[in-house]
């Protein structure tokens, strides 16, 4: 059982941990133009968190919405918001000003730290009187640095309880609508205290590298809020390839990766270009991961994948498996602080071999922002996630498919998931989705999504191969009976493949 007094900042206990720890002069950020020691990213919070409550007059509890790309100040402007007892409204560098307006509303904000080179939509978002203050914007006379100029560190974070909201972070997930998700200041805290210390096993020696957005919570927590609870280091990269994450694991000797299968998957191939031999743990998330991909990765690079499920709602991974407690296929058990079990469809759990619904129990949980879909998403304390699981007889979890992705076709239920597998295995492929397509005669049929690797030609003869390799790999009523070929795949900013956009056509 975690505790945590009941008066808490997070990030104040943050700082004061690392001052106390004798942290200060250990380098916490590390960006394109900058690195910041514990001392100097403290201070820049603390002068942050001034302008916050002194300049634009914030009250505790008053909301902040920040826009920027993975980078120092970026992360600052996070921290700071937390630490003067307001709630960050972090948000995806891609959003438009249409999406930007939404989440401004529905969060209802009350001022807006953005990057100069994004203001662009933010502009565009027309709410007037909203207070914004741009960084990183060189020579502009009313910055955010500027105005940081004008205060002194220290700043004393005002009074909250552990269980006051200090973030509001949205998801679109996969279905296009949404969400926004609200979480304490003991939930930043719990989260740093399970899976990053029971299962991958971070420590101050840790240098945190990776792809998800700060905006993300898979990224907030893989690189900023776990690295700065153990005094470790982390780096963040702003202009995001394949190449440029392998070259900066490379420069800046990371040991700890955060990125969703796809990356990996593109990484695998240019890896042994990369002196990669400081890399001890690479994380995958975002996304279930094909047995392909870890395998790929693996025999590029020798490390084993610690494969993990999370969920904005939940704001980070809550099964997981690392080290020799990896089993291929699975993706692990419980992180320690979360149960878990399987729901039959009248919310009954079942035993081991039988698919069902996920629930997770622990110290995060869901707390939709006024949303009816909290009444589908928590059931009697338990989280149903919408995923569709099963477990072993020796308490593994094995993802089966999204709920809404497993088709039903001539009364077989297939997952979507196993066939991509499938396909992933094939030489040609580069990327697929599959989905269910409507059919007079079998309800449903499965209908592969693919990208081609460079070269394969999208033929009918391709098609016909991907089928006949698909029917010899898994039962054959699983094959997809049509084949499209995309030139890409439709995805959120998270890297998350957008089925619904797949079955509407809309690609
Ligand atoms: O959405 C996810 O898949 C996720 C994964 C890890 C941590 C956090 C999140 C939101």
């Amino acid at each position: 059982e975690l505790q945590y007094p009941p008066r808490l900042n997070c990030v104040a206990e943050l700082f004061e941990v690392a001052r106390l720890r004798g942290w200060d002069q250990r380098t916490a950020l590390i960006g394109a133009r900058e690195r910041l020691t514990y001392a100097q990213l403290r201070e820049r919070v603390d002068r942050i968190a001034q302008v916050l409550r002194r300049d634009l007059g914030l009250a505790t509890g008053n909301r902040v919405l920040v826009r920027g790309a993975n980078c120092p100040m970026m992360a600052a402007c996070i921290l700071a918001v937390i630490k003067a007892g307001c709630i960050a409204v972090p948000t995806m560098p891609l959003l438009r000003a249409r999406e930007l307006g939404t989440i401004a509303e529905r969060a209802r904000v009350d001022a807006v730290l953005c990057a100069a080179s994004l203001r662009f939509e933010v502009d565009a978002m027309e709410r007037p009187g909203l207070p914004l203050l741009l960084f990183d914007d060189p020579g502009a006379a009313d910055s955010l640095e500027a105005r940081m100029a004008g205060h002194d560190a220290p700043f004393a974070a005002p009074d909250t309880a552990a269980d006051d909201v200090c973030l509001i972070s949205f998801t679109s997930g996969t279905t296009g609508v949404p969400k926004g998700t609200m979480h304490f200041h003991r939930d930043l805290l719990a989260i740093c205290d399970c899976f990053p210390r029971h299962t991958l096993g971070s420590s101050i020696d840790d240098i945190f590298i990776g792809t998800p957005p700060l905006a993300f919570t898979f990224g907030l927590g893989g690189l900023l809020l776990f690295p700065l609870r153990v005094g470790a280091s982390a780096v963040l990269i702003e202009k995001l390839s394949p190449e440029t994450l392998l070259a900066a694991i490379q420069e800046h000797h990371a040991t700890v990766c955060f990125t969703a299968p796809t990356f990996y998957r593109q990484m695998a191939q240019l890896a042994p270009r990369f002196d990669l031999s400081t890399l001890g743990r690479t994380v995958s998330a975002g996304e279930a991961l094909p047995l392909a991909t870890r395998e790929a990765w693996q025999d590029a690079t020798g490390l084993a994948m610690i494969d993990g499920i999370g969920a904005t709602e939940m704001l980070h991974i809550f099964i997981s498996a690392a080290g020799s407690e990896v089993r291929p296929g699975a993706t692990g058990k419980p992180v320690p602080g979360y149960v878990a079990c399987i729901l039959d469809e009248d919310d009954r759990p079942v035993g081991p071999g039988t698919i069902g619904r996920l629930a997770v129990k622990g110290p995060t949980g869901c707390r939709y922002l006024s949303d009816p879909r909290q009444r589908d998403y928590v059931i009697d304390g338990w989280n149903l996630t919408g995923d569709a699981y099963e477990m072993d007889a020796d308490g593994y979890f094995y993802y089966r498919s999204r709920l809404d992705d497993m088709i039903i076709s001539a009364g077989y239920n297939i997952a979507g998931a196993e066939v991509e597998e499938a396909l992933l295995h094939h030489p040609a492929v580069a990327e697929c989705g599959v989905v269910g397509r409507q059919d007079p005669e079998r309800g449903q049929v499965v209908e592969a999504h693919v990208v081609l690797k460079p070269g394969v030609e999208a033929s009918g003869d391709t098609a016909l191969a991907l089928q006949e390799f698909v029917k010899a790999q898994i039962a054959p009523y699983k094959y997809p009976r049509v084949v499209r070929f995309r030139e890409q795949l439709p995805r959120t900013e998270t890297g998350k493949l957008q089925r619904f956009k797949l079955r509407n056509d809309a690609v």
